[in-house]
């Protein structure tokens, strides 16, 4: 089973994440956060990883540690879940159209933690939350995950589109790399033999 429960306490937040890679994108998402929860609902969606996160954090604060240490939680639980990644696809991509929003990703499981993030939200909030969370997000996610992660805004005027544009587009990604390749499903790929 490809499966992974990761929980962590700080003096800042306490999150539990639970993840299935091999769900049907069943999810169920609350941190307190409305705008980060709908994102995190489309991760699971369209990466048919299913997703159960619960965080406390210091909202009264801001919004910054909770999306921070579910990135992490959520990035350790990807890694944790894929153990030695015997027989996955490694690489996944997609161009994801969202209204005027086009957004790419790009990703290589490759244990190897980098973020190339071009997605310029032109408003410095959506509702209530901060847009730089969003690459806070992504920064925690890839560095816990190990996942070089490449994302770009190739259009867009609209931060809301462009956000969920963005978790859209790495979902599918996600989804394409984290699959079983059927044609060498008992192999890990790299011509090193280990990722
Ligand atoms: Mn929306």
């Amino acid at each position: 089973m490809r499966t992974a429960t990761v929980t962590r306490k700080t003096a800042e937040t306490e999150i539990s994440v639970t993840i299935d890679l091999d769900g049907t994108g069943r999810y169920d998402n609350q941190t307190g956060v409305g705008f980060f929860d709908h994102m995190l609902d489309q991760l699971a969606r369209h990466s048919l990883i299913d997703m159960e996160i619960r965080a406390k954090g210091d909202l009264h604060i801001d919004d910054h540690h909770t999306v921070e240490d579910t990135g992490i939680a959520l990035g350790r639980a990807l890694a944790q879940a894929l153990g030695d990644k015997t027989g996955i696809r490694r690489y996944g991509s997609c161009l994801l159209p969202m209204d005027d929003a086009l957004v790419r990703a790009a990703l290589d499981l490759s244990g190897r933690p980098y973020l190339v993030w071009n997605v310029d939200l032109p408003t410095p909030k959506i509702g209530t939350f901060d847009t730089e969370l969003v690459r806070e997000f992504f920064t925690a996610f890839s560095t816990n995950g190990g996942i070089t992660l490449h994302v770009d805004r190739l259009h867009g005027f609209n931060s809301h589109h462009i956000a969920e544009a963005a978790f859209k587009a790495v979902a599918r990604a996600l989804r394409e790399a984290v699959e079983t390749d059927p044609r060498k499903a008992d192999a890990v790929p790299s011509t090193k033999g280990a990722l």
